[in-house]
């Protein structure tokens, strides 16, 4: 039924930036300590297999706000800016406030950077000022090594995202005359994992758990995989961060991996602290039952699954996310959501959760069936895309990878969930590998 007005729901989104999969509910790390989110999917669905579109922060944001897929805006990297690709392109803040009548706000970081990257997406912008916090570092450790963690002995209420919660805390608690948009982006657990002590005497770092790895993954992989498993690629700048040799030798060489495993969860519970406070606000305020509340991660990160740390490539653990939707009447509660879906479906999610039309031209698909019903048949491979026409296809069963030079990768997720046994070498699953590069877009905008 169309909505008008005031009867449409708000929208509370919670941008995170570099969470991976590694939220309690998941039990992707077993020691993940994140109650808060975890609550939020009782709520409503979180999705299993969610994937960003492109495996870094500028381009997976740009697809999600504008609905359409890097290989058709040219969006490959952190150098790209939206609007010199595709200047009339209209977000999804834009449509919301042109066609939903809705007041549209943000803060923190939404798109790359914590600065209002799109004023015209904007009616006001949030920014707390930055200030700089250095952790405390393990006391043996070099000044060269890259360690880029360790707990921290400030006020909480002087970090950055935590005066952003306050904002939109702030936001909830008054009168709103339109239906809202809020978007409220937290910038960690983005490096650096420096959070308050607090977290990381949540997760003692003689108990920590590494991830599974194999140590000769890379030996099947063809080229661009094994230069994105090497460098810190940035596709449109073509930097290359790697300056004191590869993070896995220097993260072994000078024994961090728990301590950074520690960190990252450690850092991912700072920001589930405040995400709960946020959804406590929501809860409190008049609003609370009449906002869609949607919180992702922007792609996924490494803490050395095939010796490989960061982002910046096209694999399973550097592509998935978290994904959680709540809130709307319609929606099932308390229920995971086990199809391939992709952040560029949100958009149109959103209009369709909000009773606005659909737009031509979106890349993505309303996740409303699924939100109502999480095991439906869905038969859509996701597509991620790094850099000019590098990509993977995911299904439910595989992970396929095709690179520009026609290099090639094939995973079976049925047998191979780490994705340590590449099979595209072999004859027998050429049919297959043919079948699902027709899911490869035609277009591939330079
Ligand atoms: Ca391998």
């Amino acid at each position: 039924m169309p909505l008008i007005g005031n009867d449409r729901p708000n929208v509370l989104f919670i941008p995170i930036d570099d969470l991976n999969s590694w939220v309690g509910h998941l039990g992707e790390h077993p020691q993940a300590l994140t109650p808060n989110i975890d609550r939020l999917a009782k709520r409503g669905v979180s999705f299993t297999k969610a994937y960003c579109n492109a495996p870094l922060c500028n381009p997976s944001r740009v697809s999600l706000f504008t609905g359409l897929l890097p290989s058709n805006t040219g969006v490959y990297g952190n150098g790209e800016m939206m609007r010199d690709k595709v200047p009339d392109v209209v977000t999804l803040m834009q449509y919301l406030r042109a066609e939903g009548g809705y007041s549209v706000q943000g803060g923190g970081k939404i798109f790359h950077g914590s600065s209002p990257y799109d004023p015209e997406s904007w009616d006001y912008y949030n920014q707390p000022a930055r200030k700089r916090f250095s952790g405390e570092r393990d006391a043996y450790l070099p000044k060269e090594a890259w360690a880029p963690w360790g707990p921290l002995d400030v006020e909480e209420s002087e970090l950055f995202d935590v005066q952003n919660v306050d904002w939109a805390i702030a936001e909830l608690d008054k009168a709103h005359e339109k239906p809202f948009f809020i978007a409220c982006g937290f910038t960690k657990p983005h490096m650096p994992w420096y959070a308050p002590r607090k977290y990381f005497d949540l997760h003692p770092i003689e108990d920590i758990i590494l991830p599974e790895t194999l140590d000769n993954d890379r030996d099947d992989l063809p080229y661009w995989g094994k230069r994105f498993a090497i460098e810190v690629h940035d596709v449109s700048g073509a930097r290359n961060f790697a300056i004191h040799g590869e993070d896995h030798d220097m993260v072994t060489k000078h024994k961090q991996w728990p301590r950074a495993v520690q960190s990252y969860l450690a850092t991912i519970s700072y920001v589930d602290a405040h995400v709960g406070r946020l959804l406590e606000a929501l809860d409190q305020s008049e609003y609370g039952d009449n906002t869609i509340v949607v919180l992702w991660g922007d792609h996924g990160w490494h803490l050395g699954e095939k010796q490989h740390w960061r982002k910046h490539a096209l694999w399973e653990v550097t592509t998935k996310t978290t994904l959680v939707i709540a809130g709307p009447e319609d929606v099932v509660k308390n229920q995971l959501c086990k199809k391939p879906v992709s952040l560029v479906d949100l958009y149109p999610t959103l209009l369709d959760l909000c009773g606005l039309p659909s737009r031509d031209g979106l890349d993505g698909k309303s996740l409303v069936p699924l939100l109502k019903s999480p095991e439906m048949e869905w038969e859509r491979p996701v597509l991620m895309t790094f850099g000019y026409e590098n990509h993977a296809i995911r299904t439910d069963r595989w992970r396929y990878i095709r690179y520009n030079d026609g290099g090639e990768e094939l995973y079976d997720h049925d047998s191979d969930p780490n994705e340590w046994k590449n099979l595209a070498s072999n004859a027998e699953y050429r049919p297959l590998m043919d079948m699902l590069k027709t899911s490869l877009p035609t277009t591939n905008v330079r």
